[in-house]
């Protein structure tokens, strides 16, 4: 339709001669960064710098396509990892990127190795880099453009944007993907495009002959439209002529890596093969004998995911909202002697390829980072030409973000045995019945554990997130239910199946909401604490892009005792004090956490804030009696405080975290038995205290509180985890340190049972305590 178009409106033609050209300056300038990263700058430490100049190649007219036609400025664009330098050279012709970047290409404070959100110095929308998550991320982003737009959120004027990945093929094999895919059929998510570089090729080498029907028959299954867009204007044109359908039928069959193998050889390998595969049919050797080895080379690689004629017309006849998957056939290389070569992935042009290629498009020397070198459209029209396209009307993201709105004070009970998870659905419920603008931001999720992880009572307050509503059959029918899952589009909570990478994907799309769509949200995930470890990388690559978000994890531990091992976390409190942009919490009461999460949901509205992670437990605990002052709440979100302060000089600290505080409570009273002086700290965040002490040495919280104890002092640690959380502690001021906690695999018990096994038990507190003491006598 385009074509038609184009071929009665001259200056259409031009616009695709525009598209063209920028493309050829697109896939020059890519390669000549990698090439000038690898072989032009100074490499200081002999490391190879790499970059991708086949994975470039194949995504180039895709990219111009999308960048300087197709995208408006409100669509978002998560690009395949390993055209980072694709997407560089685009937003230096747009003049949003430096010269001097592309020059630092993977070099520091240079353009990113891949594109990132917080890294790179131009607008980035979504990391990419552990391949298969970006892609999920846009599903997810749709979700959450949706969520804020059917609430009301989305600021004046603003318009919603197709969410877009153009993805490698391989990435199809992360299992994320597919996760992704079927949430999103459940939500019914639109204003999404995945844009498949259908290159047949991987890193270690060429894919399946048959992985398109797959792709087709999977995203057929959850109701996108699929578009293949396989032969370029010139093959198609080919087969309407003399020997056209035999060279169709032979194109079509050709398993991927002979076709992959004569891309790489050439022309004459091609003349060779069709010859002798299609000797049957005159009309072949008529069209063998119309091309010379240069256009049969350049006719049996029209692919249309390189025609921009055709990459245009299909993303112009996609306009409907349904989600759109485009299975672009193109070349890995296309357009340099990598070409089609299976071993390509990390291959680099020789600087005798690189100077034949830039002689070629006819780059003066010197000319290389020039922005129209060698091109033959004047500068002045393509400078036009890329003023004009709409991507270039998108506004610099909002560098000032609004300032933090503050959890209300809430009514909680006082005293009473409770859990910390207990006390999170009570908190959650009382901020849904305070209303307001801080309630009405709150937006949770969780991968079907809303029940089992308490927040049960606050989605029965402000129902589930549809686009469109229905109500409680059971409670349509009297059937008794604590659950009232009404759904609605102005519902806060989004309710996700099993997966815990979809989980993380949500959150990072919730956390990005205010840099993305311009509307805060205060997003709360919930999921049992071992299954972290399920999500982690996408959890990573949430906090890699500083989404903003609190996690709230549990049961934990052992202390799930019949639960079982399976079930029990060990190594997740190292996770939270390890995972940059994450910081970990894990209070033993109810005030603490109220604390702890007024302070959270403060952090995570920040510009130099973070997410959180608060690990929680199911076992009730007797809560103090006392009153939250503004102090103790000061220590309680630094990381930790005396709870009973040792005598002046004191010789034995029992430090606690979490579950176990009963446990160093009962300890202290018989320790107390053989030394009075004994002091018990609880810990609330290590993550806190930890950084914290790095950066202020004994001058710090940790230090200030253990200053208190003599100088050979013993310190006995307990947590129901690793007890590397809590072992750094003896380094602080270098007291005899006796770390207790978890080390190996849960069993099925009850608590006193496993707490005795493990060594967590008040037996065990007291006989680290003596013997820490016996040996700092000696
Ligand atoms: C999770 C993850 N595993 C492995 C890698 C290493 N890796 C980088 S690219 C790649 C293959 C990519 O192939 P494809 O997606 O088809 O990209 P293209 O052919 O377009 O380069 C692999 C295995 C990675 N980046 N992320
Ligand atoms: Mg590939």
């Amino acid at each position: 339709m385009a074509l038609a178009k184009a071929r009665s409106h001259p200056a259409e033609t031009s616009h695709l001669a525009l598209l063209r050209a920028l493309e050829r300056k697109v896939l020059w300038l890519a390669t000549w960064m990698i090439h000038h990263a690898n072989h032009v700058r100074e490499n200081r430490d002999g490391l190879k710098v790499g970059g991708h100049q086949a994975s470039c190649a194949s995504a180039a007219t895709v990219m111009t396509a999308l960048s300087f036609h197709t995208l408006r400025p409100e669509d978002r664009l998560a690009v395949k990892p390993h055209a980072a330098p694709v997407f560089h050279a685009i937003q230096y012709l747009l003049g949003r990127q430096s010269r001097a970047a592309l020059e630092q290409f993977r070099a520091f404070g240079g353009a990113q190795a891949y594109p990132s959100r917080t890294k790179d110095k131009t607008q980035v929308d979504f990391s990419t880099g552990s391949v298969g998550l970006g892609v999920g991320h846009t599903l997810f982003a749709t979700l959450v453009q949706d969520y804020v737009r059917l609430h009301g959120l989305m600021p004046e004027g603003a318009q919603p944007g197709r969410m877009i990945a153009l993805m490698g093929d391989a990435e199809l094999d992360e299992g994320n993907v597919f996760e992704a895919l079927l949430e999103g059929w459940k939500h019914d998510v639109r204003n999404l495009w995945w844009i498949i570089d259908y290159n047949r090729q991987s890193l270690d080498g060429v894919v399946n002959d048959h992985l398109f029907q797959k792709i087709q028959e999977f995203f057929a299954t959850v109701g996108w439209k699929v578009v293949t867009l396989k032969y370029g204007k010139r093959l198609e044109a080919a087969f309407a002529g003399p020997g056209g359908a035999s060279l169709r039928r032979w194109i079509d069959a050709c398993p991927n890596d002979l076709y992959s193998a004569l891309t790489f050889q050439g022309g004459a390998s091609w003349r060779r093969r069709l010859a002798a595969d299609l000797a049957s049919d005159p009309g072949v050797a008529r069209l063998l004998d119309a091309h010379d080895d240069a256009s049969l080379h350049a006719l049996m690689t029209n692919l249309a995911g390189h025609d921009m004629d055709s990459v245009v017309e299909a993303f112009d006849q996609a306009r409907d909202d349904v989600p759109h998957c485009f299975v672009a056939y193109t070349i890995k290389g296309m357009g340099l002697p990598l070409a089609g070569h299976k071993d390509n992935h990390a291959g680099l042009m020789n600087p005798a390829q690189m100077a034949s290629y830039k002689a070629a498009e006819k780059i003066p020397d010197g000319a290389e980072w020039d922005r129209f070198a060698g091109l033959d459209i004047p500068a002045a029209e393509l400078e036009a030409f890329l003023a004009a396209v709409p991507l270039a009307k998108r506004a610099p993201p909002r560098l000032r973000l609004a300032p933090p709105l503050a959890m209300p004070t809430l009514d909680l009970p006082r005293a009473g045995a409770m859990s910390t998870q207990e006390g999170f659905g009570r908190i959650m419920i009382e901020v849904a019945r305070s209303g307001g603008d801080f309630a009405s931001r709150v937006v949770t999720t969780s991968p079907d554990v809303t029940v089992s992880t308490n927040l049960g009572g606050w989605v029965n307050q402000v129902a589930v997130f549809a686009r469109t509503a229905h109500a409680d059959v059971f409670r349509e029918q009297r059937l008794p239910s604590a659950q009232k899952w009404t759904l609605a589009p102005d519902g806060r909570h989004i309710e996700l199946g099993i997966a815990e990478n979809n989980l993380f994907l949500l959150l990072a799309a919730l956390g990005l909401a205010e840099r993305q769509f311009g509307a805060r949200l205060l997003p709360v995930g919930t999921l049992y604490d071992p299954f972290i470890a399920r999500g982690l990388d996408a959890l990573n690559y949430a906090c890699y892009q500083d989404a903003r978000f609190m996690l709230v994890a549990t049961p934990s531990g052992i202390t799930l005792a019949p639960e079982g091992g399976a079930h029990q976390s060990v190594a997740e409190p190292l996770i939270g004090i390890g995972q940059p942009g994450l910081t970990l919490f894990e209070p033993a009461f109810v005030d603490e956490l109220d604390a702890v999460m007024r302070w959270g949901f403060d952090h995570i509205q920040r510009p130099d804030g973070g997410a959180i992670y608060l690990r929680l437990s199911t076992r009730a605990v007797e809560q103090p009696r006392r009153e939250m002052t503004d102090a103790l709440a000061a220590d309680v979100t630094a990381g930790a405080y005396w709870l009973k302060r040792p005598a002046p000089g004191g010789t034995v600290a029992v430090i606690a975290m979490g579950a176990v505080v009963s446990e160093a409570i009962e300890a202290l009273a018989r320790i107390g038995e053989f030394t009075a002086s004994a002091g018990l700290m609880v810990v609330t965040s290590p993550d806190r205290l930890h950084r914290d002490w790095l950066a202020a040495g004994p001058r710090s919280h940790t230090g200030r509180l253990l200053d208190e104890l003599a100088r050979d002092a013993a310190l006995v640690t307990v947590l129901d985890g690793h007890p590397l959380t809590l072992s750094w502690l003896g380094g602080v001021l270098g007291h005899k340190i006796a770390p207790l906690g978890v080390q190996s695999f849960g069993q099925s018990g009850d608590i006193p049972d496993l707490y005795r096994e493990y060594r967590l038990d008040a037996a065990a507190i007291v006989a680290a305590a003596q013997a820490a003491l016996s040996s700092a006598r000696r």
